[in-house]
């Protein structure tokens, strides 16, 4: 019996997939030791995609896990029926890239303003924009994601214009994910599954198909999985079928605090719990007028709060 360290790239019921870290890259089928489960965590799922665990390697081939590493962040969704136990999707993420388009299906920026939200909300480093299918972008649409591009950048997110159909982009994306575990975000049909192939041709994953629902139009319940992009040193976590809704527990107040261009301004409101709506002497909407802080990031904010009123 020996003893491994490994990432856990997929979780089905009380199994884990569990990829060892040292040079032999084995793949292995893992269950939890029981004393693990049943004391330590407070969570619908001990183990999560990015976790990085123990084991021992018994002698049929399976390992068992003893201990798990401390998480450096985790994207945590609330159980909505249990409200005292939460679900984490993926752990120890280095960048989310959220992947958006103008073409087929366009992509709304509430959307893109929202994912950032959540990702400053749990504490991931950096988050990058990237629009896809550049290729079938006419005149008018290459000015407006120029327009977006220089938008997130000028807030201080990457963001960048790529097409999985054109090799020459290929080393752009490369050096984006190169030597991080990254995590994936997009509307279905976006790119998500073309992405990661444009990468790794021998992945092979379905494109054009929506995986999370079953051939009976019932929504399945999807899991994180976890690529391993050997030529990259990387990782890609993709979360088919996670509403972006689901990410959300965070209060009203606390939103202002997670959009980066606000920060500057938030110590100036009058008032310390300042929802930037109409309170008197608000920094914010001060910033807004004199247009250091862009409206349509400001018209996502009030969707944010909308929102979040909506879910009481
Ligand atoms: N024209 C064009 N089509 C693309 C591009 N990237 C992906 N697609 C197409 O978009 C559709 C959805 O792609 P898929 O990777 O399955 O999206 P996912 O749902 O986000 O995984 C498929 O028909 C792809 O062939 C691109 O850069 N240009
Ligand atoms: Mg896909
Ligand atoms: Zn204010």
């Amino acid at each position: 019996m020996s003893q491994k360290i490994g990432i856990v790239t997929h979780s089905k019921g009380s199994s884990y997939t569990v990829l060892t870290q040292d040079s032999s890259h084995q793949t292995v089928e893992c269950r939890i030791k029981g004393k693990l489960r049943l004391t330590e965590w407070n969570t619908t799922n001990p183990i999560a995609v990015g976790d990085i665990v123990h084991f021992t390697l018994q002698n049929d081939g399976n390992g068992l896990i003893y201990a798990i590493q401390d998480r450096k962040n985790a994207i945590i969704r609330k159980s909505i029926s249990k409200h005292t136990q939460a679900h984490i999707i993926a752990s120890n993420i280095d960048q989310l890239i959220i992947l958006a388009t103008l073409a087929q299906p366009r992509t709304s920026l509430g959307f893109i303003d929202r994912m950032l939200v959540i990702t400053e909300a749990y504490k991931i480093p950096y988050s990058i924009i990237i629009w896809n299918k550049a290729d079938l972008y006419d005149d008018l649409m290459h000015k407006q994601v120029q327009d977006y591009i220089h938008l997130y950048q000028s807030i201080g997110y990457t963001s960048k214009l790529i097409s999985t159909l054109d090799k020459s982009y290929l080393s752009l994306v490369a050096s984006i994910v190169q030597d991080k575990i990254s995590a994936i975000v997009g509307h279905s049909g976006t790119g998500k599954s073309s992405l990661l192939n444009f990468l790794q041709p021998s992945l092979n994953l379905k494109v054009g198909k929506i995986s999370h629902w079953s051939s009976k139009g019932r929504h399945t319940t999807t899991l994180a999985t976890m690529y391993p992009l050997t030529n990259y040193n990387a990782y890609i976590i993709d979360t088919p079928g996670i509403k972006e809704l689901d990410f959300f527990n965070i209060q009203k107040e606390e939103v202002s605090r997670y959009y980066i261009d606000f920060l500057p301004y938030l110590s100036n409101c009058k008032f310390s719990n300042c929802l930037h709506l109409n309170e008197p002497h608000c920094a914010v909407k001060n910033a807004l007028e004199q247009g250091r802080i862009h409206s349509q990031r400001y018209q996502n904010y009030l969707g944010i709060l909308q929102m979040l009123d909506a879910k009481l």
